[in-house]
């Protein structure tokens, strides 16, 4: 298998770090790829028509996205499946997935209207809705997710990777208001699965290469 990854990406780590749980990482070829909506990547392109990584290349066929990709790995093997099997545990999990893609989202768009967008073209109030989602997703967690649990699957692989990208970039107001979230970021970033794929390199947007 093949997947092109972006070693700046909070959707291509969720891939990486399941692989890495789940031991697929061994039959993983994994290949940096640099995307960005205002810089075409042909390579991406030709297997994804939204031009976006990660994109999983199988027995010929490009799977993505980050999610999709993630369903496909659990089926490809033995151990402890990421995704539960029992109807309450597989609907948490997808739910708290869900919520920390969107908080990526979220935190992206932020990028966005601050640093990523020329000044001139920045909208205040969008970013301040972004602002606010970002704000109340991790306030929601402060306050539901057992910070205690040692359960490692989807969701907490997919929050672990969007709240260690928010420190990543700069984002990482999120602490001071949510201690127990920080502390629990802290305690699994040093899953070996975690600490194998830390963050490096920066999105190249188009005039800032
Ligand atoms: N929903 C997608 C999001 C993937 C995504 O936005 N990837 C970014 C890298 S962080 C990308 O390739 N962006 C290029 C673009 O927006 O054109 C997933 O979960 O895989």
């Amino acid at each position: 298998m093949k997947l092109l990854y972006q070693t700046h990406s909070p959707y291509a780590r969720k891939v990486l770090v399941m692989a890495q749980e789940t031991g697929l990482v061994n039959q993983m070829e994994v290949v940096h790829m640099e995307t960005s909506p205002t810089d075409r990547n042909d390579e991406v392109f030709a297997l994804n028509p939204l031009g976006k990584v990660p994109v999983l290349i199988d027995a010929g066929e490009a799977i993505y996205d980050s999610s999709v990709i993630c369903d496909y790995l659990d089926r490809k093997h033995d151990g402890v499946k990421c995704l539960p099997t029992d109807s309450k545990g597989y609907w948490a999990t997808r739910k708290l997935e869900a919520l920390a893609t969107g908080l990526a989202d979220a935190g992206i768009l932020v990028r966005w209207e601050t640093v990523r967008r020329p000044q001139e073209k920045r909208y205040q109030p969008f970013l301040e809705g972004q602002q606010l989602k970002v704000r109340e997703t991790c306030a929601s967690l402060e306050q539901s997710l057992d910070l205690a649990s040692p359960e490692f699957r989807l969701g907490q692989m997919a929050l672990a990777c969007t709240l260690s990208w928010l420190d990543y970039v700069g984002l990482a107001h999120f602490r001071e208001d949510n201690p127990e979230l920080a502390a629990w970021l802290d305690r699994v970033s040093l899953r070996p699965s975690m600490q194998a794929t830390a963050y490096s390199g920066t999105t190249q947007d188009l005039g800032k290469a």
